[in-house]
């Protein structure tokens, strides 16, 4: 049993299936069956693959002097694309190190607590069409402030970022408590927004607000997507709403099987990872006032509220940003949800079935307590990882990860 080996690693898997998981495991040793590959074609594969050795993790520092960076982004040349928070700054570093900061409308970007320059995409036609996507604070021309998607071109110099158009304006804001925002483009060219609840109660269950939910968008038009539940639904806000119900998504994700996921902050518990059903209510509702004594996923709200995959309990670790990482390299870290946290300050590995249940989380130690707050994972094309650290004034890095060997 390889199990007893697996540091810091809590096994969902029953003792009962242990003589099938261990043939299966037996049957990953041949080179036919590439470790990683498609977990969810076949729990057998899924269950050895949860054997396979964990590669030990080299982590290096890829870029310092980071300010909060909350995205990272890979561009076609190998340069990475930087969203720092606070000060609202998009900075760019090179294959060769050398970092710029790109001439980019920061004055307009409304900072404020959780709230700043926060999600990045890059479009997956970069290389013809050059644009890039960001969700961030922005101060509105006549006073007062919200939450905006807006796409970008960058130049082919990488220096300087031209506004192309606002796709979507009104995410709600208070103090900046709970402002979201994380981007991500679905492999069917939507657009995916995950947003927070800006600390009002009301908003996550409000399908007029775009707040405290998942929304979906066409990425050069701004118009609601084409498969969105509520589509046709007379009140314009409700035609973006994928999912609701949601206190502070900090975290996207697709799996191959097409699926998609979100990550996001418990209150004083729970914090949640939940698959995404399209028109799915996912529980918070907290009020009256901003009540949060009341459970992350309320089942005592009308209708059905969707559960979380994965749940931290008591205490939180503040899950934020996080991908499916793929590659064979990888080992049984592969085709699992590698996810960053913030309070917790570590890397968090959860695998889950093909129909979602959660199989395992590891804690790599390699990634454990020694980088301070981790905001996200990003995967590069090449298969190494990215991770972005939260350091303030400076200290913020993206830390690159290479199985070692
Ligand atoms: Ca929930
Ligand atoms: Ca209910």
């Amino acid at each position: 049993m390889r199990l007893s080996v697996a540091r810091r690693t809590v096994p969902a898997m029953r003792p009962a299936r242990a003589a099938v998981a261990l043939a299966a495991a037996l049957a990953l040793l041949s080179p036919a069956v590439p470790a990683g590959a498609a977990p969810e074609r076949g729990a057998d594969r899924d269950r050895a693959s949860e054997r396979a050795a964990r590669p030990a993790l080299q982590v290096t520092t890829r870029v310092a002097g980071l300010s909060h960076p909350w995205d990272v982004q890979e561009l076609p040349s190998g340069s990475l694309l930087v969203t720092e928070r606070q000060p609202a700054r998009l900075t760019l570093s090179r294959p060769d190190g050398a970092k710029r900061t790109i001439a980019f409308p920061t004055g307009r970007i409304w900072t404020s607590g959780e709230t700043g320059l926060m999600g990045l995409a890059v479009d997956p036609a970069f290389g013809q069409n050059r644009r890039f996507y960001t969700c961030s604070g922005w101060r509105k021309a006549g006073g007062g402030h919200d939450v905006r998607v807006i796409s970008w071109t960058l130049d082919g110099a990488e220096r300087r970022a031209t506004q192309r158009r606002t796709l979507l304006r009104g995410l709600p804001t208070t103090s900046g408590r709970h402002g979201g925002c994380r981007l991500l483009i679905a492999r069917d060219g939507s657009l995916v927004v995950g947003t927070g609840d800006a600390a009002v109660g009301t908003n996550p269950r409000n399908l007029r607000s775009l707040g405290g939910k998942t929304l979906r968008l066409d990425r050069f038009t701004g118009k609601p997507w084409r498969t969105n539940p509520f589509r046709k639904a007379a009140n314009r806000t409700k035609r973006y709403v994928t999912t609701y119900g949601h206190r502070n998504v900090q975290g996207l994700a697709q799996r191959r099987d097409g699926t998609l996921w979100s990550v996001e902050h418990g209150s004083y518990r729970d914090d949640e990872v939940n698959l995404l059903r399209r028109g799915g209510d996912y529980g918070w509702q907290p009020v009256p006032g901003y009540d949060e004594s009341v459970p992350m996923t309320d089942q005592r709200l009308p209708g059905k509220q969707i559960a979380a995959k994965w749940r931290s309990g008591r205490p939180t670790i503040a899950t934020s940003g996080a991908t499916f990482v793929y590659g064979r390299q990888w080992g049984s870290y592969a085709g699992g949800l590698w996810v960053a946290a913030l309070g917790g300050e570590r890397l968090v590995v959860m695998k889950f079935g093909g129909k979602g249940g959660l199989r395992s989380t590891t804690r790599p130690a390699e990634l454990d307590g020694d980088f301070g707050r981790l905001r996200t994972v990003t995967q590069r094309r090449n298969g190494d990882v990215l991770v972005a650290t939260d350091g303030a004034d400076g200290q913020g890095r993206i830390l690159l990860v290479r199985p070692r060997g």
